[in-house]
């Protein structure tokens, strides 16, 4: 970095920052991850540089030749790993993959069905602020308030009632599986189209530890960097049937230039995620979620839907009266980063909440295991039930340092 350090002191620190920030705190950021550095050079690599709007071998511009071999690694890999039909791997985001779906398939004013943001959906799944919900009418489905998770009955009956053009299935802030048949169930029932987003459950799926959506979907969205340990950027699958009219709506429809070097990227994460390795780190990822729901619901908090599945939780102070932005600060000062989160039926506003979300994909990343899961949770604890006392984090911060050393993360670039 010794380029950057000269022509931009600023930057250069800032990111010395952020690479020290990582490796010295406990990321539980359920949506984060830390990538390899195989995938972070592939990322800051000179694919960086070239124009290639259009698809491999059909490029608006020359000099595409090497650009071509990422991205039809980056689909062939896609395609092996998920078993899908199709991929298309330009969408710079997430919220770029949904928006593709939505204008394959849909026309504005279209009715969809997504799951309700407070009840762990996605601000593209028909937020009212959101290009979704502005674009569409958007008919929440919830969680039951006694079990907090998705009442199959009631969400076929509601698809009967409202006849949607489209059923969203996935979920930000959901624990636990995903039930695609019955979602299929549902969007059978008035003809609907079943489109699943998967962002959060990808590295999951990839290995089979979570039911794969794409024998029953329509289409299937992702990112690339949260389970799935890739770079920033979003893809879609579907059907062979609906690839023309997907790949047209990514290019020209809503994006120009793909980014080339997090295309490049993406392949490489793809490349790992085929790995045997990966199939044990998704299942350590499991095993550390819910070694940590537990530890905490036995110290008496109350954790949606009695835990978890996946890579993720929530716990709900509801009952405690603290609220996420209270416990979010305060872990914070500990040198633990989670986010508030909304829980289900949650009296506070969204920048309030009543919850924190918690995921294990990072910290299993620089190989913490069960024991060390066992220590977190009484970090967390400590820092919880002395909210009020502001000495405690600072003492747990030096604690989580401790700890975080002895999982050395990208000593490389220090
Ligand atoms: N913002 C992401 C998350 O944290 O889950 C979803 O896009």
């Amino acid at each position: 970095m010794s380029y950057l350090k000269n022509v931009d002191p600023e930057i250069y620190d800032a990111i010395m920052g952020e690479i020290n920030r990582e490796s010295d705190k406990l990321e539980l950021i359920a949506s984060e991850n830390f990538v390899s550095m195989a995938v972070l050079e592939a990322a800051g690599g000179v694919m960086t540089n070239k124009y290639a709007e259009g698809y491999p071998g059909k490029r608006y511009y020359g000099g595409c030749e090497f650009v071509d071999v990422a991205e039809n690694l980056a689909r062939e890999r896609a395609k092996q790993l998920f078993g899908c039909e199709h991929a298309n791997v330009q969408p710079h985001s997430g919220s770029q993959a949904n928006m593709a779906v939505y204008f394959t398939a849909l026309k504005p004013g279209d009715k969809v069905m997504g799951l309700d943001l407070s009840h762990g959906g996605h601000l593209t799944h028909g937020h009212p602020l959101n290009f979704s919900g502005k674009l569409f009418q958007f008919f929440g489905y919830q969680v039951d308030k006694d079990t907090e998770v998705i009442n199959y009955d009631k969400l076929i009956a509601q698809a009967k009632e409202v006849q949607p053009k489209m059923i969203v299935a996935g979920a930000s802030a959901y624990p636990r599986i995903l039930d695609f048949k019955k979602f299929r169930e549902a969007c059978d029932v008035c003809g609907a189209y079943m489109m699943v987003d998967i962002a959060h459950i990808a590295g999951l799926v990839a290995v089979g530890l979570h039911p794969s959506p794409i024998p029953y979907a329509d289409f299937v969205t992702t990112t690339t960097h949260k389970t799935l340990r890739g770079p920033r950027g979003g893809m879609v699958m579907c059907k062979e049937k609906y690839a023309a009219d997907l790949d047209r709506t990514v290019m020209p429809g809503i994006q120009g230039g793909p980014l080339m070097h997090v295309i490049a990227a993406k392949a490489v994460a793809l490349k790992e995620a085929l790995s045997d390795e990966f199939k044990s780190y998704q299942k350590r990822i499991i095993e550390n979620a819910h070694t940590l729901a537990n530890e905490l619901k036995n110290r008496g908090y109350h954790i949606v839907s009695g835990g978890t599945d996946t890579h993720l939780f929530l716990i709900s102070f509801i009952e405690m009266g603290l609220t996420g932005k209270k416990v979010e600060k305060a872990l914070d000062a500990a040198g633990i980063t989670a986010n508030k989160n909304t829980v289900p039926f949650d009296p506070q506003k969204p920048f309030v909440t009543s919850g924190i979300r918690i995921g294990t994909p990072a910290i299993t990343t620089r190989g913490m295991g069960v024991n060390e899961m066992k220590v977190i949770a009484g970090f967390i604890d400590r820092v919880i039930k002395n909210i009020d006392n502001e000495a405690v984090p600072a003492e747990v911060a030096g604690e989580v340092k401790s700890l975080c050393d002895k999982f050395p993360l990208y000593s490389e670039l220090k």
